[in-house]
């Protein structure tokens, strides 16, 4: 009941689209050239977008069966943790030294996380499915092809390998969410055109533009009891993961290629190929790279910053837009995601000094000047990981079979031989090989996307479908605000005994 009222809530505020669109064909004109000049276009537009709120158009029909495949599983994993909680509540998971508090928090094991976990050695498993497995077992869109995003969605939402016939009925629900919303979608980014602002900072602030959308925040409002919150939250996910190319190719194209205009998804591609194409490419073979890149970024367990951001907003029942908007905040860090960037700055400005075939003592010089002038080598090291990222070695293995002799692939193949000696050799690196951001920059270069600033929001776009999909999973257990104690360094001292 308190459900029903929630989707009228949600839907009340539809009729206002009409005035939204005029609002955005009126503001839409040209594109702001700073932040500054931005800031009266948002003062102009906050008002008329409260009507956005109630467009998740296609929530609540579950066409492709993954609501009800999920909602079959809750009661048995609420079962688990409580019988978790009950008989092995306190057993005792590690020692927390004043060291790790102030390192970080590294290595202390502290939440739950149930979509992948992160072997130092092996790398990353999706609900214990290594990326090798998932090529190998997942749908794809040609044969031996790489795997559709849509079946890692349903893996990590369900525990379940799913079948062609699973992935081809979300890869249906996903476009028929997007084009519920392509109406609103369109108005919103006509009428925020935030091109002065890193795409980083535009896909953020966007996210927020949707989130008076919000079915989660509706069902709150109207008092559906917590144990019922999963839906609407899994209702925010799929809808905010159905437009997320569509926002975030816009973002592409109003700061990069503008010539291009609005492109409406096809609804006879996938996921990843229609983002392709809202950025302007057509090639299969890219086709093929988001698609494995969409993939492998999604998620990474719980505690790199743009999960642990998501996780931990969401704990206090912020709704899915409010919580994913802060998890891409972190990801915009260059000690983040925001490295893949750094990464190809780099590369360049190695092949600007060194030509096209440095030699290896050229390169090892090169590195340490960098680390001289108290920079990192983006790309290299990790604060979980201790051997090189299976995620670079898939993106290895891909420029190996599509563009062996790309330039700046055979930098970074001799990259891989020079910089983990340097980083051994600083004495204080702990993990000295390749971390996944080594990597995508050039390949993405390749087919020509070549706006190394863009290249975060890529990076967002996949880990939408992990932390998202986490996110259902924490409301559905019912776990609880997160909060954990902190000390001054008075009270450190005094617990010391000093
Ligand atoms: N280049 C230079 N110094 C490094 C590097 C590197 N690639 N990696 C670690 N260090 C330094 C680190 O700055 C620290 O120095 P100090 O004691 O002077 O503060 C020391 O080595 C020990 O750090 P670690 O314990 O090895 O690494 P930590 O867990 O603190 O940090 C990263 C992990 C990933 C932040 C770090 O390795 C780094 O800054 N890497 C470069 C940036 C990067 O590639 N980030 C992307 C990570 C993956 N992602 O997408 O999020
Ligand atoms: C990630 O994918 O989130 C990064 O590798 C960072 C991390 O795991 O800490």
């Amino acid at each position: 009941m308190a459900l029903r009222v929630a989707r009228r809530l949600a839907t009340r505020a539809s009729g206002l689209r009409a005035t939204t669109a005029a609002v955005a064909t009126a503001t839409a004109a040209a594109p702001p050239a700073d932040f500054l000049s931005a800031v009266p276009l948002l003062v102009a537009c906050t008002a008329p977008f409260s009507a956005l709120a109630g467009a998740p158009a296609a929530s609540g029909d579950d066409a492709s069966g993954l609501r009800a495949a999920i909602e079959a599983k809750v009661p048995g994993e609420r079962e688990r943790l409580k019988a978790l909680k009950a008989q092995h509540g306190n057993k005792v998971l590690g020692e927390v030294t004043l060291g790790m508090a102030i390192g970080g928090m590294r290595g202390i094991k502290g939440m739950l996380w149930e979509t992948s976990l992160l072997d130092e050695e092996e790398g990353i498993r999706f609900r214990g499915h290594t990326i090798d497995d998932l090529q190998a077992s997942l749908p794809a869109a040609t044969p031996k092809g790489e795997p559709l995003p849509e079946g890692l969605l349903w893996l990590l939402l369900t525990g379940d390998v799913p079948s062609a016939t699973q992935v081809a009925a979300l890869k249906a629900e996903l476009g028929a969410r997007a084009a519920a919303q392509e109406g609103s979608v369109r108005a919103m980014c006509e009428a925020y055109r935030l091109g002065g602002m890193h795409p980083m900072t535009q896909l953020s602030s966007r996210v927020l533009f949707l989130q008076p959308k919000s079915a989660f925040a509706a069902a709150y409002g109207a008092g559906v009891p917590k144990t019922e919150l999963w839906k609407p939250c899994y209702e925010d996910a799929l809808d905010l993961i159905a437009v997320l190319p569509m926002v975030a190719g816009d973002i592409y194209r109003s700061s990069f290629k503008p010539s291009l205009g609005w492109v409406s998804a096809d609804p006879s591609l996938d996921w990843a190929a229609n983002y392709a194409r809202m950025m302007g490419f057509k090639e299969p073979a890219m086709d093929e790279l988001m698609r494995l890149y969409l993939t492998i970024h999604s998620d990474h367990e719980g505690g790199n910053v743009s999960a642990h951001a998501t996780r931990l907003v969401g704990s206090a029942l912020s709704d899915p837009y409010l919580s994913f908007s802060a998890g891409m905040n972190g990801l915009a860090g260059p000690l983040h995601g925001l490295a893949n960037q750094e990464v190809l700055v780099w590369l360049r400005s190695v092949q600007a000094d060194l030509g096209a075939s440095p030699s290896t003592e050229q390169l090892t010089d090169f590195v340490w000047t960098t680390l001289k002038s108290g920079k990192v080598v983006p790309g290299y090291g990790h604060a979980v990981l201790r051997k090189t990222d299976p995620r670079y070695t898939c993106q290895r293995q891909f420029a190996l079979k599509h563009m062996p002799d790309d330039d700046g692939f055979k930098l970074v193949s001799k990259l891989y031989e020079v910089v983990p000696e340097v980083l051994k050799a600083t004495g204080k690196v702990k993990n000295p090989w390749p971390n996944v951001d080594a990597h995508s920059g050039v390949l993405l270069q390749h087919y020509g996307l070549r706006e190394a600033e863009y290249y975060t929001v890529l990076f967002g776009v996949s880990r939408a479908l992990g932390v998202l999909s986490q996110l259902v999973w924490d409301r559905a257990l019912g776990l609880p605000i997160e909060r954990p104690k902190s000390l001054s360094m008075a009270a450190a001292e005094k617990e010391v005994g000093q």
